[in-house]
Protein backbone atom coordinates (compact mmCIF):
# COMPACT_ATOMS: atom_id res chain seq x y z
CA UNK A 1 0.00 0.00 0.00
CA UNK A 2 1.39 3.50 -0.72
CA UNK A 3 2.13 6.21 2.29
CA UNK A 4 2.85 9.07 0.43
CA UNK A 5 4.02 12.01 2.57
CA UNK A 6 5.17 15.38 2.22
CA UNK A 7 7.86 16.91 4.46
CA UNK A 8 10.42 19.73 5.05
CA UNK A 9 13.77 20.07 3.91
CA UNK A 10 16.24 22.99 4.47
CA UNK A 11 19.56 23.13 2.37
CA UNK A 12 21.17 25.01 5.35
CA UNK A 13 23.81 28.33 4.55
CA UNK A 14 27.02 26.04 4.94
CA UNK A 15 25.59 23.76 2.03
CA UNK A 16 24.42 26.75 0.10
CA UNK A 17 27.59 29.07 0.27
CA UNK A 18 29.62 25.70 -1.08
CA UNK A 19 27.23 25.89 -4.27
CA UNK A 20 26.12 22.57 -3.02
CA UNK A 21 22.27 22.59 -3.96
CA UNK A 22 22.07 21.25 -6.99
CA UNK A 23 23.95 17.85 -5.96
CA UNK A 24 21.74 17.51 -3.20
CA UNK A 25 18.56 17.56 -4.81
CA UNK A 26 19.90 14.80 -7.18
CA UNK A 27 20.51 13.37 -4.61
CA UNK A 28 16.86 13.34 -3.06
CA UNK A 29 15.54 13.15 -6.97
CA UNK A 30 17.67 9.45 -7.07
CA UNK A 31 15.84 8.50 -4.02
CA UNK A 32 12.54 9.06 -5.26
CA UNK A 33 11.52 12.00 -3.97
CA UNK A 34 9.28 14.62 -5.97
CA UNK A 35 10.51 18.30 -5.14
CA UNK A 36 7.10 19.72 -5.22
CA UNK A 37 7.89 23.09 -3.98
CA UNK A 38 10.92 25.11 -3.66
CA UNK A 39 12.15 28.24 -2.84
CA UNK A 40 15.79 30.30 -2.20
CA UNK A 41 15.34 32.67 0.77
CA UNK A 42 17.21 34.27 3.80
CA UNK A 43 15.27 34.21 6.80
CA UNK A 44 15.35 37.12 9.82
CA UNK A 45 16.82 35.65 12.94
CA UNK A 46 13.81 35.75 14.56
CA UNK A 47 12.34 33.88 11.88
CA UNK A 48 14.81 31.11 12.88
CA UNK A 49 14.19 31.51 16.67
CA UNK A 50 10.44 30.83 15.74
CA UNK A 51 11.28 27.68 13.51
CA UNK A 52 13.72 26.16 15.95
CA UNK A 53 11.13 27.13 18.99
CA UNK A 54 11.38 23.32 20.18
CA UNK A 55 15.15 23.73 20.92
CA UNK A 56 14.89 27.28 22.82
CA UNK A 57 16.54 25.92 26.42
CA UNK A 58 19.40 24.18 24.40
CA UNK A 59 22.76 25.82 25.08
CA UNK A 60 23.18 25.70 21.16
CA UNK A 61 19.99 27.77 20.41
CA UNK A 62 21.41 31.14 19.72
CA UNK A 63 24.21 29.99 17.83
CA UNK A 64 21.64 27.72 15.99
CA UNK A 65 19.32 30.60 14.69
CA UNK A 66 22.11 33.04 14.13
CA UNK A 67 23.65 30.44 11.69
CA UNK A 68 20.40 29.44 9.73
CA UNK A 69 19.85 33.22 9.19
CA UNK A 70 23.36 33.75 8.35
CA UNK A 71 23.02 33.33 4.34
CA UNK A 72 20.50 32.12 1.68
CA UNK A 73 18.84 28.80 2.03
CA UNK A 74 16.88 26.72 0.19
CA UNK A 75 13.79 25.07 1.29
CA UNK A 76 11.86 22.23 0.09
CA UNK A 77 8.44 20.35 0.12
CA UNK A 78 9.97 16.58 -0.37
CA UNK A 79 6.88 14.11 -1.54
CA UNK A 80 7.06 10.34 -1.69
CA UNK A 81 5.94 7.34 -0.33
CA UNK A 82 7.20 7.82 4.14
CA UNK A 83 9.09 11.00 3.11
CA UNK A 84 9.57 11.81 6.75
CA UNK A 85 11.72 8.70 7.62
CA UNK A 86 12.83 8.58 4.23
CA UNK A 87 14.41 11.84 4.27
CA UNK A 88 16.00 11.40 7.88
CA UNK A 89 17.49 8.21 6.80
CA UNK A 90 19.03 10.44 3.71
CA UNK A 91 20.15 12.71 6.10
CA UNK A 92 21.82 10.83 7.98
CA UNK A 93 22.58 11.37 11.96
CA UNK A 94 22.39 15.15 13.31
CA UNK A 95 26.78 14.94 13.78
CA UNK A 96 28.22 14.53 10.63
CA UNK A 97 30.76 12.24 12.67
CA UNK A 98 28.28 9.71 13.41
CA UNK A 99 26.59 9.81 10.02
CA UNK A 100 26.51 6.42 7.82
CA UNK A 101 28.03 5.99 4.72
CA UNK A 102 25.89 7.71 1.38
CA UNK A 103 23.98 9.54 3.71
CA UNK A 104 24.07 13.65 2.73
CA UNK A 105 25.61 14.55 5.99
CA UNK A 106 28.26 12.31 5.79
CA UNK A 107 29.28 13.28 2.12
CA UNK A 108 28.59 17.24 3.04
CA UNK A 109 28.46 18.21 6.25
CA UNK A 110 31.37 20.02 8.02
CA UNK A 111 30.07 19.70 11.91
CA UNK A 112 27.35 19.20 14.35
CA UNK A 113 26.26 23.01 13.46
CA UNK A 114 27.20 22.91 9.99
CA UNK A 115 25.29 19.82 8.83
CA UNK A 116 23.78 20.83 5.44
CA UNK A 117 20.57 19.87 6.28
CA UNK A 118 17.31 20.28 7.81
CA UNK A 119 14.77 17.54 7.52
CA UNK A 120 11.15 17.20 9.78
CA UNK A 121 11.55 14.24 12.07
CA UNK A 122 8.13 13.29 12.30
CA UNK A 123 4.62 13.44 10.27
CA UNK A 124 3.17 15.99 12.58
CA UNK A 125 6.22 18.29 12.56
CA UNK A 126 6.53 18.23 8.98
CA UNK A 127 3.08 19.74 8.36
CA UNK A 128 4.09 22.58 10.84
CA UNK A 129 7.06 23.29 9.02
CA UNK A 130 6.17 23.25 5.55
CA UNK A 131 3.03 25.81 6.95
CA UNK A 132 5.33 27.29 8.41
CA UNK A 133 7.65 28.16 5.29
CA UNK A 134 4.64 27.78 2.38
CA UNK A 135 1.73 29.12 3.55
CA UNK A 136 -0.85 29.89 0.44
P1 LIG B 1 18.40 17.30 13.47
O1 LIG B 1 18.73 18.49 12.58
O2 LIG B 1 19.20 16.08 13.09
O3 LIG B 1 16.93 17.04 13.57
P2 LIG B 1 18.22 18.44 16.14
O4 LIG B 1 18.54 17.71 17.39
O5 LIG B 1 16.78 18.72 15.84
O6 LIG B 1 18.93 17.68 14.93
O7 LIG B 1 19.00 19.81 16.21
C1 LIG B 1 18.73 20.85 15.28
C2 LIG B 1 20.04 21.39 14.78
O8 LIG B 1 20.72 21.98 15.87
C3 LIG B 1 21.01 20.34 14.22
O9 LIG B 1 20.79 20.03 12.88
C4 LIG B 1 22.34 21.02 14.43
O10 LIG B 1 22.60 21.93 13.37
C5 LIG B 1 22.13 21.80 15.71
N1 LIG B 1 22.65 21.06 16.86
C6 LIG B 1 22.10 19.97 17.43
N2 LIG B 1 22.83 19.54 18.48
C7 LIG B 1 23.86 20.43 18.58
C8 LIG B 1 24.98 20.56 19.46
O11 LIG B 1 25.17 19.76 20.39
N3 LIG B 1 25.82 21.59 19.24
C9 LIG B 1 25.65 22.49 18.22
N4 LIG B 1 24.61 22.41 17.36
C10 LIG B 1 23.74 21.39 17.53
MG1 LIG C 1 15.41 18.19 14.41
Amino acid sequence: MSNLEQTLSIIKPDAVERNLENEIKEMFKHKGFSIIKEKKIQIEKSEAERFYKVHETKPFYNDLCAYLSSGPIVVMVLEKDNAVSGNRELMGATNPNDAAEGTIRKKFGISIDKNSVHGSDSIENAKIEINFFFKD
